[in-house]
């Protein structure tokens, strides 16, 4: 049976999949960024869990992961490093797809593919008690089968990542290659946005699209997201929880204080 996640179901239409990251242990943060855009024309399907970064650990995984299903997105957790406990965890508790860092080479990936899938694909241990409850409407039984069909999205961000991402890209069962646009300038020594950092961009953006997988990139606003969906990237995060509470904030207070956002006097 096909895994109708909302990602899924956007990548598969060739949609344009938009998220935004979640580094606040806090499903009512969540729940407000996705039941205030929901019946609008424009919502999030996704949103990243980040356990890599940030203040989320894998207690949080369960109530963030049914929070975040509840509103019709789905919960992507980003664990801390691509080891099988962790993905095994992760997936345990709802995700509806897992990230993992520095995805260096093809053995890498195959690895994080084989972690993420229970037998003959993977070696994923059984143990789904939890799992199904961030997916509305699915049965422990569907679960079972359509699970096999989580999202694996693997990270570029390293100058062997992009060396090798035409190999990552083929790697059966690596839906996503997800760039890391800041890891990737300081591991690669150049500066973020120029031109060697943009070609390895759009290396692995091609890659991607050349072994008919999906690209995926973190933004830091609006602006940013637009450009990377117009070069064709398909799942793309438009900003993090703090990011937009900071900026958001300050403005406000520069209104009050009737000072310009733009000189930060
Ligand atoms: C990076 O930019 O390095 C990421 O992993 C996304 O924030
Ligand atoms: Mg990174």
């Amino acid at each position: 049976m096909t895994l109708n996640s909302p990602i899924n179901a956007t990548l598969q239409k060739g949609a344009t999949a938009f998220g935004f990251w979640l580094t606040l242990p806090s499903s009512a943060l969540a729940k407000t960024i996705l039941h205030g855009s929901s019946g609008s024309s424009t919502s999030f399907q996704w949103v990243l869990i980040d356990a890599e970064h940030g203040l989320i650990s894998d207690n949080h995984y369960y109530d963030l992961t049914n929070a975040i299903g509840s509103e019709g997105a789905s919960p992507i957790v980003r664990v801390p490093s691509a080891e099988e406990w962790m993905i095994k965890r992760a997936l345990d508790a709802g995700a509806h797809g897992v990230m993992t860092p520095m995805c260096h080479t093809e053995t890498d990936a195959a690895n994080i593919v084989k972690f993420a899938k229970y037998p003959p694909l993977g070696s994923r241990g059984y143990g789904p008690m939890f799992a199904p409850h961030a997916f509305p409407g699915v049965s422990g039984s569907d679960y079972d089968e359509s699970s096999q069909q989580t999202l694996v999205a693997v990270q570029i961000e390293s100058p062997q990542g992009v060396e090798n991402v035409e190999k990552i890209a083929k790697v059966a069962g690596v839906d996503v290659l997800f760039i890391g646009p800041f890891d990737l300038s300081k591991q690669m020594g150049v500066t973020r946005g120029g031109p060697e950092h943009e070609a390895a961009i759009q290396r692995a953006l091609t890659a991607a699209h050349a072994a008919n997988k999906k690209a995926a990139i973190f933004c830091t606003d609006g602006n940013d997201a637009l450009a990377r969906a117009k070069q064709g990237f398909d799942m793309i995060s438009v900003n993090t929880d703090v990011g937009v509470l900071r900026t958001g904030m300050l403005n406000e207070l520069n209104i009050a204080s009737e000072r310009s956002t733009d000189t930060g006097n």
